[in-house]
């Protein structure tokens, strides 16, 4: 007889090949045991951990959809189901996670030389070397397009000297490999590895303090004076934005799933306390209000993982475009912040507290639903698809 599952109401897992749920069971049990243990220290104390790159790349994590470089080389799904365990811890740990993944060594992989490949992607993908990805900058966030990094070459020394400020950067104060576009002599736009140890002289990647969200994985901007980068360390197979946004595309896939397990987690949280939490002699679970908003919420849940899903496959055929991704970027981190506000309303005065953890998703996803392009510009992404029209 066939059941109804509420953890799984579409039976997502029928549609999982036995290799992708090998890795994602074994990847649970790390994230649940180990990352969920300290994850209120580090989010309450802004730690992060170096280890813990080194931990999720010796599970083969890291850069996983990327077939050689000692990487794993395994399908977009079986990558979209590890970002959301990641995340159903904290969206810090999935951040950090894309970054190094789908932004530095996504940019390494699709546009750098075979060399830069060699030395970087297989100490990239062991956690060993920290990457980040500096696009953002002070006055250009969603109309990146403008920006003002310059990379100005001599052709005497071989080297480009770069000059600017990108913040906003996920990881830059910790990072060993700083990928940044930056606009040429000839004005179009092109991708630079700095490697911290090599190029550091006018480096500096201050921390951002005061941070309400994502406080378990630092965020910094990288100030360029005059770094010097030899030709050697520009990505030779890409000009113009189309290389940044490609990368993007990758880990805004990445987000889609994640921000669903961040959502899970917020609903098992409340439906647990709303069984236990008596008033009005019953369960706050035997009222309609809160029944309804956990039936919202498994519904919004289960499709969205349906799209992602689909998304994979397709990813995997090459059969995907940006639009589609813009669709399930947007909709599953805006679906998965208003779940985390209701759990946390679902809480009561507890739903405030970091010990029941929903707090730290919904805060969290305040930053998700903003970065990696914000829940407007993607509806003006598919509203330009769908007119012809760019509003932006
Ligand atoms: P537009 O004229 O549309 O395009 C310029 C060129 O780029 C190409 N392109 C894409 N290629 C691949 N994938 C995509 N998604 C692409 N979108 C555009 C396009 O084909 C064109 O190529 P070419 O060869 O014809 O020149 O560009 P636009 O200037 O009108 O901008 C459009 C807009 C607003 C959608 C874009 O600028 C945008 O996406 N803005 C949002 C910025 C953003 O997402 N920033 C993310 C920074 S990184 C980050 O947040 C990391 S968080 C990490 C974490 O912790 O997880
Ligand atoms: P703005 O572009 O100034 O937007 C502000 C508001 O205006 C938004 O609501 C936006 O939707 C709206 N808006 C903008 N244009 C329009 C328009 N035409 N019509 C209507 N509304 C509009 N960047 C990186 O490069 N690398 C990273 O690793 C990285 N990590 C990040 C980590 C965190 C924690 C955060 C918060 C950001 C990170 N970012 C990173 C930057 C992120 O990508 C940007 O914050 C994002 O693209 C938005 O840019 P902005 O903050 O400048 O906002």
């Amino acid at each position: 007889k066939v059941t109804f599952n509420w953890e799984d109401p579409l039976n997502l897992e029928s549609l999982l090949n036995e290799e992708e749920k090998i890795i994602r069971n074994q990847f649970r049990i790390y994230c649940q045991e180990k990352l969920m243990a300290g994850v209120v220290e580090a989010n309450r104390h802004e730690k992060f951990h170096n280890d813990i790159m080194k931990e999720i790349g010796s599970m083969g994590v890291l850069g996983c959809t990327i077939k050689d470089y000692n990487c794993a080389g395994v399908s977009n799904v079986a990558y979209g189901l590890l970002m959301r365990e990641l995340e159903k811890v904290d969206s810090a740990y999935r951040s950090a996670a894309s970054v190094q993944s789908a932004l530095a060594m996504g940019a390494i992989y699709k546009f750098g030389s075979n060399e830069q490949k060699q030395q970087y992607l297989p100490i990239m993908a062991k956690g060993e070397l920290i990457g980040c990805f500096g696009l953002t900058e002070p006055n250009h966030g969603s109309d990146i397009a403008g920006l003002e990094t310059k990379a100005t070459f001599d052709e005497a020394s071989k080297t480009y000297t770069l000059n600017g400020s990108k913040t906003w950067i996920t990881n830059s104060p910790v990072a060993d490999i700083i990928v940044v576009w930056a606009r040429c002599d000839d004005k179009k736009v092109r991708g630079f590895l700095i490697n911290r140890k090599l190029h550091g002289n006018g480096l500096s990647t201050p921390k951002i303090e005061g941070k309400f969200s994502l406080r378990a994985s630092p965020t910094g901007m990288i100030l360029l004076d005059n770094v010097k980068v030899p030709e050697d360390h520009l990505l030779p197979h890409v000009v113009g934005m189309g290389g940044p946004f490609t990368c993007l595309n990758d880990a805004r896939y990445g987000i889609a799933w994640g921000s669903l397990g961040a959502a899970e987690s917020c609903l098992i949280i409340a439906r647990e306390y709303t069984m236990e939490r008596r008033q009005f002699n019953k369960p706050l679970a035997q009222t309609q209000l809160i029944q309804k908003k956990f039936a919202d919420m498994i519904t919004e849940i289960s499709l969205g993982l349906m799209g992602c899903y689909q998304m994979g496959r397709l990813k995997d055929k090459n059969l995907h475009t940006s639009e589609m991704i813009s669709l399930l970027k947007r909709n599953n981190v805006g679906k998965a912040l208003e779940i985390a506000r209701n759990a946390r309303d679902i809480l009561g005065g507890n739903g405030i507290q970091d010990e029941y953890h929903v707090i730290r998703h919904m805060m969290n996803l305040e930053s998700v639903n903003t970065y990696e392009g914000t829940h407007d510009i993607h509806a003006l992404v598919l509203g330009r698809a769908i007119t012809g029209l760019p509003a932006f």
